[in-house]
């Protein structure tokens, strides 16, 4: 473990980046931050001619690293300064084709949270604290897989059912796609009802649009319709909401907009404060906030994506942090094929702008480039301090180099500055499709729960912080 000196200056596009860029690979955990000394690896870098050999640079660059470690084995315990927090780590039974979705839920209402899964051809829980599977509903004959859910008790009875996108089909976006939900019955498989189908569709929320305790089933397909390689960028994406009526047929529909394109994920949030919940979006447009004032929706873009030409666009993954100032971060992955963990930082005097106006973006710093692709996001606090950590699920080995999938943790320090501490867990254990938190243990601290695509697995990571 390394300590690197930020050798990018602040309000620069990039920290980790400027370091990769002059030759220099940092693995393991690692803080950024900058230092005087450092400044010296960094004019010397600056300094060398551009038409020096390939060679010549990485041997530059290597000196500059050499330099960097030695500032870092002057200066504090680098192992007791990346390690944000200690997991005890445990492999469940279950076995998944892929584990798509995983969500933190109390399905048999006993009080302890079990862990509910969206698999290519099952719907599932695993019960605490034994972790028994319970499959409640199953497609095996199903050509195509299921992609997302969302927990809601949609009839009323008192028993959580499930919103259940499915028919995913990547490479289709003129058909396919449903939507429908499964009822949580009292006993045996539940029932499963459709209510509409949009191709692509991919992720699904429960959102209480209008503030009135009826929530809306939210669903984003990846693609707009019609949409074709290599951009996907000639259509909107649809962004869907369905309010639950008696009959499934006639459930209240409405498109929030189309003025997206190819958004990977959304988060419901309440960014500012007011109570009402709103809906940051992940797309090609970078970070779009969607809120509603009596009854209006509104399109703010808080954040610039990764601006480069599609399908190498925007932003993928999403999720809304606190800082102990009370502040916001938004936390991406970048871009659409996501090898990039993103930060914007709200700035210190920034407030909710009105529905004519486009304030500045908020400043964007690259953490991590070091991944193929980033695929969960989840922003909780783990530590003993009151900001929110940012917890992120590599999908992906990347080719050729020792950055493997996995949990990666990273730890607020000097956030104006992207001053961030670098935790890897258990590199290469889980091909994280999704991930969630919760108090799996009822100890009062947050466990973090992985489902894995190529590793087929479940794990928890059991926090053990005191
Ligand atoms: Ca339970
Ligand atoms: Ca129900
Ligand atoms: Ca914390
Ligand atoms: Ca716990």
């Amino acid at each position: 473990m390394l300590i690197a000196r930020q050798v990018a200056r602040p309000g620069q596009d990039a920290t980790l980046t400027g370091l990769s860029q002059m030759g220099l690979s940092l693995t393991g955990d690692w803080e950024l931050r900058p230092v005087e000394i450092s400044r010296t690896a960094l004019a010397f870098c600056a300094e060398v001619p551009l038409e020096l050999s390939i060679w010549a640079k990485k041997l530059v660059g290597r000196l500059a690293a050499l330099m960097l470690a030695l500032c870092g084995l002057l200066g504090d315990s680098p192992k007791a300064m990346a390690q944000v927090a200690d997991f005890d780590i445990q492999e469940l039974a279950t076995t998944l084709q892929v584990g798509y979705a995983v969500r933190p839920i109390d399905v048999n209402g006993d009080g302890r949270l079990d862990i509910a899964i969206v698999d290519s051809k099952r719907v599932l829980w695993l019960e605490n604290p034994t972790w028994q599977e319970h499959v409640v509903y199953s497609t095996p004959d199903a050509q195509f897989d299921n992609v997302c859910f969302a927990p809601h008790d949609v009839n009323g009875d008192g028993r959580v059912d499930f919103g259940l996108g499915a028919d995913w089909q990547f490479g289709n976006s003129d058909s396919g796609g449903t939507i429908g939900w499964l009822e949580h019955t009292e006993s045996g498989p539940w029932k499963y009802r459709g209510i509409a189908s949009e191709p692509t569709t991919h992720r699904m929320q429960w959102v209480d649009l209008y503030q009135n305790q009826k929530p809306w089933l939210v669903v984003a397909p990846l693609k707009g319709r019609g949409s074709r390689a290599p951009g996907f960028d000639q259509t909107g994406v649809r962004l869907l909401a369905f309010l639950p009526s008696a009959d499934d047929e006639t459930w209240n529909r409405q498109v929030l907009t189309e003025q997206l394109h190819v958004m990977h994920n959304f988060d419901v949030t309440d960014l500012d404060d007011d109570g009402h919940q709103d809906l940051l979006c992940a797309s090609y447009e970078g970070v779009t906030w969607l809120r509603w004032e009596d009854g209006q929706l509104s399109l703010t873009r808080l954040g610039s994506g990764q601006e480069q030409a599609p399908p190498q666009r925007g932003a993928s993954e999403i999720r809304l942090g606190k800082l102990a100032d009370g502040r916001n971060f938004i936390a991406t992955v970048e871009p659409w094929h996501g090898d990039k963990i993103v930060v914007y930082v709200q700035p210190t005097d920034w407030t909710p702008p009105d529905q004519q106006s486009s304030p500045p973006l908020w400043p964007r710093f690259v953490l991590d480039d070091q991944l193929a692709w980033g695929h969960a996001i989840a922003c909780v606090n783990l530590d003993g301090d009151a900001d929110e950590e940012l917890v992120v699920g590599v999908r992906d080995d990347r080719e050729g180099t020792e950055h493997r999938r996995g949990l990666r943790i990273y730890d607020p320090r000097n956030v104006d500055e992207g001053i961030w501490y670098r935790q890897v867990v258990d590199p290469g254990g889980v091909a994280i499709e999704d991930l969630c938190v919760g108090d799996f243990d009822d100890d009062g601290d947050q466990d973090i729960v992985a489902v894995g695509r190529q590793t087929h697995n479940v794990k928890i990571y059991w926090n053990k912080n005191p």
